[in-house]
């Protein structure tokens, strides 16, 4: 009986939703405060005192990383194949002038957790040299807020899904659909939360990204994406957000973050997560044309 007492209480102690840890293969961070042991900041990333997650600053040129600190499994190792998983996070971008954010944020996995990337339109991810490389094992799901003919970019307000390269896969106006099936408009750099959730089903070989400016998940994917990540992803990868800004650039914020593997990344409520500071005043002249 004591044995068991013990036992229970220890099942009972492990099962205590803590916020901060991986536990069965899940992260639940309902904002960032005191979690600077579990996430990697790089650059220009920090975690403001509200425990928001600023990825950049709305200076030129910068770039910012934020990483969990440890390596997901992705692949079972039996038999080589990534799992099933899924991704839910809210962001929030606030433009330094009116129209003329940039450049974006990306929800990154990688091998590594320092990135070589640069800033501007390859969001702190790769650098002239790997871009479009095979060997650099990444994938993204870009918000890209600037049109970079380079990259085949649609417009400057999209999202996409890049593997190895900045040049998407797959990319869509961002937008969401509604109850009744409609698409709306979705504008990335309104400075008010966005909510964005990915999930990749094994047994298909889909990805579906989903993004809205509400706190449920609409019921259509935005984007719905056949590809086999089995050989992208290394058994082992780490899992974060770049960002970056060039000469048009804004704050650029990650308000929470959950992911899975094996099942649905637990349900962020907006309304109990950090708020989205306004613009930072500049002390210096800012020309906004
Ligand atoms: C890994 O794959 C093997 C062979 O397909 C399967 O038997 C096993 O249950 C899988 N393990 C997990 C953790 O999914
Ligand atoms: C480009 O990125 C790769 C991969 O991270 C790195 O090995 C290389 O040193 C980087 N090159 C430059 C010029 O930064
Ligand atoms: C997006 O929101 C920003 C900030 O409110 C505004 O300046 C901009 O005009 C909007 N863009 C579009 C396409 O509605
Ligand atoms: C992806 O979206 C399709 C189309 O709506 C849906 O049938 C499928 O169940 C979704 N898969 C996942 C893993 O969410
Ligand atoms: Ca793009």
């Amino acid at each position: 009986m004591a044995s068991f007492l013990i036992y229970f209480s220890a099942i009972l102690f492990i099962s205590i939703p803590v916020s901060s840890q991986l536990n069965d293969n899940e992260l639940f961070f309902p904002g960032f405060k005191d979690l600077c042991t579990n996430i990697n900041l790089h650059r220009d990333a920090q975690i403001e005192k509200n425990g928001i997650l600023r990825l950049s600053n709305d200076r030129d040129l910068v770039q910012g990383q934020a990483f969990y600190s440890l390596p997901i499994q992705f692949k079972n190792s039996t038999n080589g194949e990534v799992s099933f998983f899924s991704s839910s996070f809210a962001l929030g971008i606030v433009p330094r002038c009116p129209e003329l954010g940039g450049h974006g944020i990306a929800f990154t996995i990688s091998p590594s957790k320092e990135l070589k990337g640069l800033a501007t339109a390859y969001l702190g991810l790769f650098n002239k040299s790997n871009e479009g490389i095979a060997s650099n094992h990444l994938f993204a799901f870009e918000f890209d807020t600037v049109q970079t003919p380079d990259f085949n970019d649609i417009d400057g307000n999209h999202v996409g899904i890049d593997i190895n390269s900045l040049i998407s896969r797959a990319s869509s106006a961002a937008a969401y659909f509604d109850d009744s099936s409609t698409k709306q408009n979705l504008n990335l750099t309104s400075g008010k939360p966005i909510l964005a959730w990915i999930d990749y089903d094994a047994s298909e070989n889909l990805l579906n990204v989903t993004i809205s400016p509400h706190s449920f998940k609409p019921r259509l994917p935005l984007l719905s994406f056949n590809v086999n990540l089995s050989p992208i992803f290394h058994e082992f990868m780490y899992i974060g957000f770049s960002s970056a800004t060039g000469l048009l650039s804004s704050s650029q914020y990650i308000l929470g973050w959950s992911f899975k593997i094996n099942g649905r990344a637990g349900a962020l409520d907006p309304s109990s997560l950090p708020s989205i500071p306004d613009k930072i005043e500049q002390t210096g002249l800012t020309i906004c044309l």
